[in-house]
């Protein structure tokens, strides 16, 4: 079974009151969001991998949300170039980072754009969302960059969620969670598509850790459809983390 041994999460600031965000529901308290974030790492260890810790960037408010500054295959680490002008920069630190795992690191340029949010994962193949962090330079460049390496892409067009895993999940084993604009796209009808409610869309960004999943607490119904598909499941409380847009995927890199 193909398994995750490292995950590296960053510490949030508290400057991350100042993130960006669509979401209308309020600032997130630090506090509670450091405490939840705590309990997020814990729930990465659970799942049996390493995790490292970067201190907070209070520069960037948003680093917090790690995922978007790389894709991480098992031959090469893609640094990308954020697509919000106010993250530009938080790639830096996460390619010193890396510098420990990789000796193969490549990078998007400008005028590429691309976040690690857009990207999904399925074993060779890595699907590519055209958001609105995301253009098609930046989804080119990484397609050149992991042909190198044998991989394959195919971009997505989508309109209306924020990143391509915010409302889609590869839990392995051709399973896949599909949220809103994703359930009937006909890119994903090869999979066995598990079906997020409308009520419960957010619960579309989960993580599939070593055959256990990670749900946002309180989406009861997502939980019980995971469990149902035969996964251990972890419930893990982002609420903070929601207020601006993120959700369990954005808080880690995992390889
Ligand atoms: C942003 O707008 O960039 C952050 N407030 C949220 C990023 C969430 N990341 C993700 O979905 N991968």
């Amino acid at each position: 079974m193909f398994k995750f041994k490292n995950a590296i999460v960053r510490r949030p600031g508290r400057s991350l009151v100042g993130g960006i965000t669509s979401a209308n529901l309020g600032k997130p308290d630090y506090e509670l969001a450091l405490q939840q974030h705590g309990k997020y790492i814990d729930a990465l260890k659970r799942c049996g991998v390493e995790v490292t810790i970067l201190e907070a960037d209070e520069r960037y408010p948003d680093s917090v949300f790690v995922e978007d500054t790389a894709v991480l295959t098992e031959k090469c680490a893609v640094i990308t170039y954020p697509g919000a002008a106010s993250r530009q920069g938080e790639e830096v630190s996460i390619k010193e980072a890396l510098t420990k795992f990789y000796t193969t690191i490549e990078c998007i340029e400008a005028p590429g754009t691309l976040d690690g949010g857009d990207v999904m994962m399925v074993g060779e193949h890595f699907y590519v969302g055209l958001s609105e962090r995301t253009n098609e330079e930046g989804a080119r460049q990484f397609a050149e960059i992991l042909d190198k390496y044998g991989y394959t892409v195919s971009n997505v067009f989508m309109e209306k969620f924020l990143h391509l895993k915010s409302g889609l999940a590869y839990l392995e084993n051709n399973n896949l969670l599909v949220a809103g604009e994703f359930i009937n796209h006909p890119e994903f009808e090869k999979f066995n598509r598990i079906i997020i409610d409308e009520s419960e869309s957010y619960a579309g960004n989960c993580i599939w850790v070593n055959d256990v999943v990670l749900v946002p607490l309180r989406y009861p119904k997502t939980k019980i459809a995971i469990e149902q598909a035969g996964y251990k499941v972890i419930e893990v409380d982002v609420s903070e983390f929601r207020k601006l847009d993120g959700g369990l995927s954005c808080l880690s890199l995992r390889f």
